[in-house]
């Protein structure tokens, strides 16, 4: 493996460099999440780095022809190549340093796709990446809980009941997406032991969030991050609670803030303070908060509030590991 760029862990959001790598020129909403995501996620991995971007909304709304907000060395890939688009980038990097055709130094490569892109699309190449341990890379998965460019189709990664326009709440059944939302990170570090470094974070808490990038590029080898991001178009609600609806999800413990370094789970910001035995607010704190809610009654707020429930005091780790068969 390639020498990584050794990145220390920001004390603090005073400690923040800066330089701003992606800057304006973008088109995406007023309080997009995903675009502060973005923003902090190329902060913390400083300018010696090449970002890729499948499509979504972060490519389109980011990449209008002629206007680009990316400072760095930035390319589109397909919808569910960001997998592959990273691996090809930090091989291709790797085979021009050792035959001399650039300098050999530590280039941070990161390919950043969208639940749809990754979660549901792309998931077989993002696995394939994680087994690659001979290159460093990091896939960050942006998740807005929907196919959000396409105009807000459901994806694996959109929660129970939330209205969606391949799911609106209709006379003969309320609830149309009677899915689960797919345990993502958890999946992928449960199959991939190998990779050193695997992450959820949210752009709520953007010291934790930054160093988690810092630490996955840090550690090397094929890295994985998960963040949830509010999305004021697609779950509905004014731009000016993004940031609150983060800390939301994060408190209600249904987003919870974990890493897995080297096959070591830790809890980390407030799941942790949750799993010690605070007391998590009522899921309904946040779903009355968004219009892809409005629907549900309180028959709904309650299954949710159970499933939540569940997973905290029955999972062997919340949001993490789900319990086994041989569990009492
Ligand atoms: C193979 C393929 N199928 C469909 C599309 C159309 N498409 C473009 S963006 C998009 C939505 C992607 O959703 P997600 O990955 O969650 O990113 P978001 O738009 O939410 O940021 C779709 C379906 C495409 N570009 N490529
Ligand atoms: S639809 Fe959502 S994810 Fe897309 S640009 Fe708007 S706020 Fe961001
Ligand atoms: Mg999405």
């Amino acid at each position: 493996m390639t020498t990584t760029q050794q990145l220390v862990p920001l004390r603090g959001v005073k400690q923040s460099p800066l330089e701003e790598l992606f800057t304006s020129g973008h088109r995406t909403c007023q309080g997009c999440e995903s675009a502060l995501v973005m923003k902090l996620m190329i902060k913390a991995a400083g300018p010696r780095t090449i970002v890729l971007g499948s499509t979504g909304c972060m490519y389109v709304a980011n990449t209008t022809y002629y206007s680009t907000p990316w400072v760095v060395p930035w390319m589109h890939t397909q919808l569910g190549s960001s997998g592959s688009a990273a691996l090809g980038t930090a091989a291709g990097l790797k085979a021009l340093m050792r035959k001399a055709k650039m300098k050999d130094e530590p280039i941070n490569v990161i390919a950043f796709c969208g639940d749809g892109g990754g979660a549901d699309m792309g998931l077989s190449a993002i696995s394939a990446a994680l087994t690659h341990n001979e290159y460093n890379l990091l896939i960050l998965l942006y998740d807005n809980e929907s196919y959000a460019n396409t105009d807000i189709q459901v994806s694996g990664s959109s929660p129970w009941g939330a209205n969606s326009t391949f799911s609106p709440p209709g006379t003969l059944h309320r609830i149309m997406n009677r899915r689960w939302k797919k345990n993502t990170a958890g999946m992928l570090a449960a199959g991939h032991p190998q990779a050193r470094y695997i992450a959820t974070g949210c752009a709520s808490y953007a010291t934790d969030m930054m160093n988690k990038v810092r630490k996955a590029l840090t550690i090397g080898g094929p890295t994985f991050m998960h963040t949830l991001d509010p999305c004021p178009k697609g779950w509905d609600y004014d731009p000016m609670y993004s940031h609150e609806l983060g800390v939301l999800a994060v408190q209600t413990g249904i987003w919870v803030q974990y890493e897995v370094e080297d096959g070591k789970i830790t809890l980390n910001g407030p799941s942790k303070v949750l799993a010690r035995g605070k007391k998590r607010l009522p899921v309904e704190e946040y779903l009355k908060r968004q219009g892809r809610f409005a629907h549900f009654t309180p028959e709904d707020v309650a299954y949710f509030q159970s499933q939540i429930d569940e997973m905290w005091e029955k999972w062997w780790i919340p949001g993490v590991v789900p319990p086994g068969p041989q569990d009492p």
